[in-house]
This record gives C-alpha cells, structure tokens and sequence, in this order.
C-alpha cells in the first residue's frame, strides 16, 4: 500500500522539489496551504502547478491548531514533513513577533496533535544552519552548540528542542534536519542567490543596470535543494530518530557567488554592484561551513551538485524565465 505524507510548506522551494520526490516513490502526498494561496492560483502554486493534480492540498494556517489538528487527525499520514515557516531572516528583524508565532507555535502545533491524534507519524523538523549564528566551533556539526543572530534562528532553535523533546518525552519519531543554505531555480526572489540570478540575467537583457546588495563578505555553504530535500527523506526511513546536518563542507561569500554568475555571461559584476547599507543586518550572520560525516555516512546521502553546477543552472534558468516570461 502507498505510504500517505503530509507537507508543511508544499508551496515553498523545498516542498516542490519534496513533493515531487515522494510523488516518484508512489507516495500519496498532501499539502498544508494557506486559503489565500488557494485562490490565487497562479501567485502562490507556481512552484507546483505541474504537479497539483497528483496532489491533495488542504487549506490550513501554522497559526491554527485547530485547522492543524483536523488534516492530521483525518490522514492519519505515515509521515509529515514541516518545512512552514516564515523563512527570510531579514524580515524577522522587522516583524520579530509573527516570525517567532509562526514558527514555534507551528512546530509545537503539529507536534501536539501527532501525540495526541497520529503518535505513529514520523516528523522531520526544518531546522537550519542559522541556529548556529555566531558559530563557536568550524566546521558545524551536530554537537555544534547554537548561537542565533535573529528572530528566525531563535524560532529555529526552539523548533529544534521541542523536536527533541517531543521524541525524548512522548518517544515519537522526531527529527531535526539541521540544512545549510540551499538554492535553486525554484528559491525565493528576496534570497540573496535568486537576487543576484535574476538581476544578472536581467541586465544581460538590458531591463536592468545595477544590482543593490549589502554585506558581500558573508560566506555560507550552498548547496542545491534537489539533493537536499533527498536527505529529509532518508532521515525518516531510519530504524532511529536521529538529527542531522546536511551541507556541503564547502564555503563561499556572496561575492564568489556574485563574480561567478555575471562571468557566466560575459559580465563584470564591479559595473553593475552598488553597496547599499540599508541592505545591512542589525546582527548578521559572518560565516557558516558544516561537516556532512554523519549524514553522508548514516544516510549515505550524497550531492549530485557543486557549486558551480548551482550557480549555472540558477542564472541560465532565470535567462529562460525572462525570455520566455514564464514560471518554472
Ligand atoms: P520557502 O520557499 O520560503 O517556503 C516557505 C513555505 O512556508 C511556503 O510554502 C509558505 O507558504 C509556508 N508558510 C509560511 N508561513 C505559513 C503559515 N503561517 N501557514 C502555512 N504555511 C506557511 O522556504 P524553503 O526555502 O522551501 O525552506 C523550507 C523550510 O526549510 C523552511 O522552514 C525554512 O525555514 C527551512 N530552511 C531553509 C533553508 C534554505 O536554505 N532554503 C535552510 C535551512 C532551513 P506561502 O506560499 O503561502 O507563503
Ligand atoms: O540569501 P539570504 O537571505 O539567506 P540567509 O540569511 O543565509 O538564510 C537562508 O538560509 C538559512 C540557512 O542558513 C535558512 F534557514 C533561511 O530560511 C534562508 O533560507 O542571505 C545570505 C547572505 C546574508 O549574509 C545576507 O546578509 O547574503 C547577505 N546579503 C547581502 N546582500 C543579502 C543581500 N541577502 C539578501 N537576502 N539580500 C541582499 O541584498
């Protein structure tokens, strides 16, 4: 019989490319969207139109216990991946309190009504390389202790103890996916990656002239969601409910990212870049590298892509996007 799954977030970067892996291993696969992304179709299901007919989606809010509790008590589903969030760092600087609301007391909804309605339900967590902010140790790893820099990596972390909690105290199957930025065709138009793809294929076409960034010297561990998203899975095929790390183990700043994608086609970013401090974080982020071991030897996870791959297949991508001015 076909496993039943559940998504948090389908909508998102990482729910498309989640669903679209579970749907290929004959997965009955459900999603949690907002009402308002139900009704205007073509804004929010972008990333999933290709696929909404293998799908079922239930309109629910992560601000909603009782709407949570509804889909999870009916489908009962084998599995529940919840990578809903309010997910932009730099907007929780501004709006500390709806990121902190949604994202702890989404994961603490879920978390309680699969120990009350579905204690079988296996649960993958979203956590994220921003729980460990202003890192204490180099490479990360699962031991690494946290030190968030912003709203969002506090809800993170507190997304991860109740994770833990939930599995210590009520023995559910819970894990934290501890995921280091990932990108992709598919990434969010705010994140600094898509930002820099889009911006050097519009210039490349002449709709744009200069590109506004702010701290360039930020250094992260990009890797692709595709391959990411592979490891969400492996984790909850697991006998043991464990956490896990999953990155790279390589390191690149914003302007590595930045030379590259303007020298795909033939431009010098230097012409195009304007610096401009209000881009700037109140508390940012330096410097993240995490140390992939354990997933690469417990999961036998592995990247089909690299860095470079990444960048390409963004900025080439995004000259197909504007040429044809289509969604993916
Ligand atoms: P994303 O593209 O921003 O997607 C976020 C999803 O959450 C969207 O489907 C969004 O729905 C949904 N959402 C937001 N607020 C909600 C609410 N109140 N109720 C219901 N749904 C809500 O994020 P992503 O890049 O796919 O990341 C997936 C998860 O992994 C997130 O939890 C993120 O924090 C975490 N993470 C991401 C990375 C990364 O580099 N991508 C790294 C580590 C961890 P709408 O379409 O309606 O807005
Ligand atoms: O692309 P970003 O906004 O991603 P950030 O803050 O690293 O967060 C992403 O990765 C996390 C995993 O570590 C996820 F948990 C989170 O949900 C999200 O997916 O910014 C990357 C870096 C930052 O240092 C930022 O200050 O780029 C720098 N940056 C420089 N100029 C910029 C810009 N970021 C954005 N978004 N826009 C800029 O103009």
């Amino acid at each position: 019989m076909s496993k039943i799954a559940l998504i948090t977030g389908i909508t998102g970067q990482d729910g498309s490319y989640l669903a679209e892996l579970l749907i290929a291993k004959k997965y009955k696969v459900h999603g949690i969207v907002r009402r308002v992304a139900l009704e205007n179709e073509n804004h929010r299901l972008w990333r999933i139109k290709h696929i909404i007919n293998k799908i079922k989606l239930h309109a629910a809010t992560l601000e909603s216990y009782a709407s949570i509790v509804k889909i999870i008590s009916k489908i009962k589903p084998d599995e529940i991946y919840h990578l809903g969030a309010q997910s932009y760092v730099d907007y929780s600087f501004n709006d500390e309190f709806s990121t902190l609301n949604t994202n702890i007391n989404g994961t603490h909804f879920l978390l309680s009504a699969i120990k009350d309605f579905s204690p079988k339900s296996k649960f993958y967590f979203a956590g994220s390389s921003e729980m460990f902010g202003k890192v204490v140790e180099i490479p990360q790893t699962e031991r690494t202790p946290f030190y968030p820099r912003s709203a969002y990596g506090i809800s993170k972390v507190t997304g991860y103890e109740l994770t833990r909690n939930y599995r210590e105290a009520y023995k559910l199957f819970c894990v934290s996916g501890i995921l280091f930025n990932h990108e992709s065709p598919r990434r969010g138009f705010e994140f600094v990656t898509r930002k820099i793809s889009y911006s050097v294929a519009k210039i490349k076409m002449g709709i744009q002239n200069k590109i506004f960034l702010g701290n360039i010297d930020a250094k992260r561990d990009w890797g692709h969601a595709k391959d990411y998203v592979r490891a969400m899975w492996l984790m909850l095929q697991k006998k043991k409910p464990e956490d896990y790390v999953v990155c790279t183990g390589k390191q690149y700043s914003v302007r590595d990212f930045l030379k590259l994608a303007f020298s795909l086609v033939d431009l010098d970013y230097k012409k195009h870049l304007i610096i401009d401090e209000k881009l700037m974080r109140p508390s940012e982020v330096n410097s993240l590298i995490g140390n992939n071991a354990k997933a690469k030897k417990h999961l036998k996870w592995d990247m089909h892509y690299d860095f470079r791959s990444l960048v390409k297949e963004m900025v080439f991508s995004d000259l197909d996007f504007i040429k044809n001015e289509k969604f993916l």
